[in-house]
């Protein structure tokens, strides 16, 4: 198997393939839905030198390709080092995985999922999924942290869980996602102490929100949504810690029935950096939301 170029899919051995990803095998998940099955990809080892935050590779973005029509209903990335182990330290800022590439700012909607370093796996509520059309273009793009004095040298393995067109046994619901940020631009620093970033925006779509993660950086408390219009709180999500206090993920929300948005509501993202440390820590707070339409509103 040769993984010489920046970009390879070693993990399946589809290096030939490219950008073709056919190579369907068992999941562990399960859906009322139809089989599950997954794909795998994998980049190459990258160089991320010290001080990179939010960094785009060269080389590290794929375009990609299924060769028959798919729902996605599971995406999981993991880092591995030299040795094969996940790093401890984060250095995944985030990735994104979908029909087109998002900006991070505006009313753009697209067919696609995301990670972070705290949210690695996204698993959709049972019955929806992120359509995709044979051969239709997708792209793949992560991002990359090292806050360390020395390089590091990393690779990206994926795994996109997903059902079959034609082996779907029930319809499944299409979901849409939008990011939100809570700061524009999106990386910023945040000074020793408490701090608060608040956005609002309205949501052009009726439907109903069944999906919601964040994208946050180390000290990242707590991020909200508040549906203005209504003067209610949809969802509060905090970090989650391990036993000694240390950050481990983050909360998501994700609910079949879902939150009833119409159109031209206006919404609130407020996200919270408690900073312990003597200096300022490099700072992103978006909101990946995924959501159905609904064709004759909520
Ligand atoms: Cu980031």
């Amino acid at each position: 198997m040769r993984c010489g170029l920046l970009f390879c899919l070693c993990l399946t051995g589809l290096a030939s393939a490219a950008e073709l990803l056919t190579d369907f095998r068992p999941s562990p998940l399960r859906s009322a839905h139809g089989p599950v099955v997954q794909v795998e990809f994998a980049t190459a080892f990258l160089n991320v030198e010290p001080g990179s935050l939010a960094l785009h590779l060269p080389g590290a973005m794929l375009n990609f390709r299924f060769d028959e029509a798919v729902w996605i209903v599971g995406y999981r990335t993991s880092l591995l080092d030299a040795q094969g182990s996940e790093p401890k330290e984060n250095h995944l800022c985030h990735t994104f995985l979908g029909d087109q590439r998002v900006m991070q700012t505006g009313d753009q909607e697209v067919r696609g999922l995301y990670s972070d370093h705290y949210t690695p796996e996204i698993r959709l509520p049972d019955g929806f999924g992120v359509r995709a059309a044979a051969r239709e273009p997708l792209h793949w793009m992560p991002m990359f942290n090292n806050r360390a004095s020395d390089p590091v040298r990393v690779r990206m393995k994926v795994v996109l869980s997903v059902i079959r067109v034609k082996q779907v046994t029930k319809p499944l619901t299409p979901l849409y996602a939008t990011l939100r940020s809570a700061q524009t631009p999106h990386l910023y620093f945040v000074e020793p102490g408490h701090d608060e970033r608040k956005a609002e925006f309205e949501l052009p779509f009726n439907g109903r929100i069944h999906f919601l993660g964040t994208h946050i950086h180390p000290y990242g408390s707590a991020v909200e949504l508040f549906n203005v219009t209504r003067n209610e709180s949809v969802w509060r999500g905090g970090r989650k810690l391990d036993s000694k206090g240390e950050m481990t993920g983050f909360d998501s929300y994700s609910n079949g029935e879902g939150y009833r948005v119409k159109a031209g509501e206006r919404f609130r993202v407020t996200a919270a950096y408690d900073n312990p440390t003597s200096a300022p820590i490099d700072a992103m707070a978006g909101l990946y939301i995924l959501y159905s339409r609904l064709s004759n509103g909520p």
